[in-house]
């Protein structure tokens, strides 16, 4: 029997707002509206997306009682409209990071729980179909006992000493930056490949640019200006983290925002007693698989499918997939959640909490230069 698509609303019209919006789509929901940073602004992108709804406030998107509310928008905003979204009833989609701390984000996810709404987190590169491989693979046992959890997470869109976006901005993009905006994303790879939870840091950040130009508003790649006014830099550039985990293996991850000709380079290599592998998000299609007698190249839909993988593998070997079909999966996971469903390793409120709990252990770590627990 056919199902009438859930009426989803998003918040923000930045480049994830984008993103959101075409995924929302390929997962079958209608987008029903959208709120920009001002009426004229939604207005602008109510036309531009062919959506049927510019609302001028929260309020506004709220009366339209939509199922579900995705929120695009700067870090800094994401408590406050989640919990409204939260307390009026609707399922609500919030990006990274949930909060600016861990005792903000504990609050969402417990105000989730008491209204009985779905509320996730889009740690969309968990929806790549060789991800889901590799964890299956682990969980089969064929990586052994796990012995080390290592990688990075390098872009270089903010190595122009000019380039600047509301995420240098503290008060907007909060207390962290490279880390909350890419480190969380590794971590939460690392841990749901290896199936590791890291209990301890010990982290050293960097800041390249002590000044940028004030920000433009861009999300993602933003331009300054030499002649806008000088915004003192607070936040990190690049953070280097060292984690201890559950079972007693060590973990490290190198995270920068500065590393010249890397777009979005995230890389986790997960090594144990009989065997390793290897997932890198510029090239999704296959992993690395490492054994001593010898390494291989799998591809996707190729070899011994998990059921996991298969359930994700839209197209056969051969044709494509990539980032914004990981993302569509998000979405329908989470629909399907709305629904009724239980999908397997959807990323919720509960994930955002780990990492923040991880980004101010991180900060706490820089800091103070000594290890700091992680709570669980
Ligand atoms: C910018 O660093 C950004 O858009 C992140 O915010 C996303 O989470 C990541 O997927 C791509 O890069």
């Amino acid at each position: 029997m056919a199902t009438t698509p859930l009426r989803v609303a998003i918040v923000g019209t930045g480049m994830i707002g984008e993103v959101h919006r075409r995924a929302a789509r390929d997962a079958g929901a209608e987008v029903v509206g959208v709120l920009g940073s001002t009426p004229a602004r939604s207005a602008e992108f109510a036309e531009a997306w062919g959506v049927p709804s510019a609302y001028d406030s929260f309020d506004d998107l709220v009366a339209d009682r939509p199922d579900v509310v995705q929120l695009c928008t700067p870090n800094a905003t994401h408590h406050g409209y989640a919990l409204r979204a939260i307390r009026a009833g609707l399922h609500v989609v919030c990006e990274k990071p949930l909060a600016l701390t861990a005792e903000e984000a504990s609050e969402l996810v417990d105000a989730a729980a008491a209204a009985g709404v779905v509320a996730t987190v889009p740690f969309a590169y968990r929806y790549h179909p060789l991800v889901r491989e590799l964890r299956a693979r682990r969980i089969r046992g064929d990586l052994g006992a796990i012995h080390l959890v290592h990688g990075s997470y390098l872009q270089d869109w903010l190595l122009d000493p000019l380039a600047s976006s509301w995420r240098v901005d503290p008060d907007l993009g909060g207390p962290s930056r490279a880390f909350a905006d890419i480190g969380s994303h590794w971590c939460d790879l690392a841990e749901f490949v290896s199936g590791e939870r890291f209990t301890a840091v010990n982290a050293v950040t960097t800041i390249a640019y002590p000044a940028r130009p004030a920000p433009t508003g861009r999300s993602f790649g933003g331009a300054g200006s030499a002649d806008a006014p000088v915004l003192d830099v607070t936040t990190e550039d690049t953070a280097t983290a060292t984690f201890r985990t559950t079972s007693g293996a060590v973990g490290n991850a190198v995270i920068s925002q500065v590393s010249a000709g890397r777009k979005n380079r995230l890389w986790i290599e997960v090594d144990g007693s009989r065997g390793s592998a290897v997932f890198d998000q510029e090239s999704p299609e296959s992993v690395w698989l490492g054994a001593e007698a010898g390494s291989t190249i799998l591809n996707r839909g190729e070899g011994d499918v998990s059921a996991d993988q298969a359930r994700l593998n839209l197209v056969p070997a051969g044709h494509p997939m990539g980032y914004r079909d990981a993302f569509a999966a998000f979405l329908q996971d989470t629909y399907s959640a709305v629904r009724g469903g239980s999908p397997e390793g959807l990323p919720t409120f509960a994930d955002g909490l780990r990492a923040a709990r991880l980004i101010d252990a991180v900060l706490e770590s820089a800091a103070t230069s000594a290890w700091v627990d992680v709570p669980a």
